[in-house]
């Protein structure tokens, strides 16, 4: 059977998580490059995959997938097996966590992070001064979040409880680039968050990853 196609470069933060996905289940998958100085992501071959014109997109013969949470969601209840069960979908209570956590990433965690990797990241530099307002801002945000994300630590290893989940997975491209910002040691004042991370990058599909996203250096 043809493997799966995940379309855009893994270093992409949306493109990487489907790919730790892929890699979590073990799934054969073929990544295809997509041009952004060419404006491939704007092309009439490109919007039949994606009609917003970015990445990720996904193919799974005659399937078209795009938004990553939703292609992740879906590779990881094709290829779920007992050892590698990250949606919980099996249990009503251990799923609704799974859910709230994910939508913490997407709604609370993700505003609060990104804005500071965009800004402090070697891309953005060639194009732009660091707009600093915009990383203290965000610094506030993320402590609070922080704040909640340590309490809950406190009591489980996992977000959405003792389990490792997609909720979980969610957080690692956007916090393995904040790590490689001169914001970093932020994480050393909250020790279980600090405890979960290591937890999260000592997993071979998350390092796996890791190796092939080129951090954004300040
Ligand atoms: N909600 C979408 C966001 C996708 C997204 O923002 N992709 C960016 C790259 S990480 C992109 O394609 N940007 C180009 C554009 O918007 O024109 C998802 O999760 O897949």
């Amino acid at each position: 059977m043809a493997p799966v196609k995940v379309f855009g470069p893994a270093m992409s933060t949306n493109v990487a998580r489907v790919l730790v996905c892929l890699e979590e289940v073990g799934a054969e998958y073929e990544v295809v490059d997509i041009d952004f100085k060419a404006m491939e992501h704007k092309s009439p071959e490109h919007l039949v995959r994606n009609p917003f014109g970015q990445i990720p997109a996904f193919q799974d013969g005659d399937l078209l997938l795009f938004e990553s949470r939703a292609i992740a969601r879906y590779v990881l209840r094709k290829y779920k097996k007992n050892e590698v069960d990250l949606l919980r979908e099996g249990d009503l209570k251990e799923a609704a966590m799974v859910d709230v956590w994910t939508e913490v990433d997407a709604h609370t965690y993700n505003p609060a992070i990104s804005p500071i990797v965009y800004e402090c990241s070697s891309t953005a530099h060639a194009r732009l001064p660091t707009n600093q307002t915009v990383v203290d801002e965000s610094l506030e945000k993320l402590k609070n979040v922080l704040e909640v994300y340590e309490a809950r630590l406190s009591k489980h290893d996992y977000l959405a409880g003792d389990f490792v989940s997609f909720a979980d997975l969610n957080h690692f491209p956007y916090t393995f680039y904040f790590m490689a910002t001169p914001h970093a040691a932020l994480f050393d004042s909250y020790p279980h968050v600090k405890a979960w991370w290591e937890r999260i990058m000592a997993r071979p599909a998350v390092k796996k990853l890791a190796a092939q996203m080129v951090p954004k250096k300040p």
